[in-house]
C-alpha cells in the first residue's frame, strides 16, 4: 500500500503534469499520445510515465535504484515492497526490473482508470483535464 501512496503522490505530476513545469498540459497530452489518435492508452501513458517514474527514484542518476534512493524519497518505503521489484535479488533495480514489475502489476492502472471516466479505456484530453481540475481544487 505504501508503494501505492508514493505512486498517487508521484504521478498527477508526471502522467499529468499538473505541476506547473515548463511544459504545459497539453504538450504533456501530445508528447504521451505517440500515435496521434488524440487519446491515451494504458500502452501510451506506461510508455511515458515509467521511465520518468523510475527516473524520479534514481536520485544519483546511475541508472539503478537501490532502496537507499527510494527511502532517500520515502523513508518508510518497506523493503518487500522493494524486493519484489528486484528480479534478480542483486540489491538494484534496473529500469528493465522496474518496468516488467509495473506491467506485470498494472501501477498505473488503478490511476489510468480513474481518469478514463467513461471506462473505453482511452483517456481523452477531457478526461485528462478534468482529473487535473480535480486535483488542483
Ligand atoms: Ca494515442
Ligand atoms: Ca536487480
Ligand atoms: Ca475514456
Amino acid at each position: 500500500m505504501k508503494a501505492l501512496v508514493t505512486l498517487a503522490l508521484a504521478l498527477p505530476c508526471v502522467l499529468l503534469a499538473s505541476c506547473r513545469q515548463a511544459e504545459t498540459d497539453r504538450d504533456i497530452f501530445l508528447q504521451m499520445d505517440t500515435n496521434k489518435d488524440g487519446k491515451l492508452s494504458l500502452k501510451e501513458v506506461n510508455k511515458f510515465s515509467l521511465p520518468r517514474l523510475f527516473g524520479r527514484f534514481d536520485t544519483d542518476g546511475d541508472a539503478v535504484v537501490t532502496l537507499a534512493d527510494v527511502r532517500a524519497i520515502d523513508p518508510k518505503f518497506d523493503a518487500q515492497q522493494f524486493e519484489a521489484r528486484d528480479l534478480d535479488g542483486n540489491g538494484k533495480v534496473t529500469f528493465r526490473e522496474y518496468r516488467r514489475y509495473a506491467e506485470k502489476n498494472g501501477v498505473l492502472n488503478q490511476l489510468f482508470g480513474k481518469v478514463d471516466t467513461d471506462g473505453d479505456g482511452y483517456i481523452t484530453k477531457p478526461e485528462a483535464d478534468a482529473y487535473v481540475a480535480t486535483l488542483e481544487n
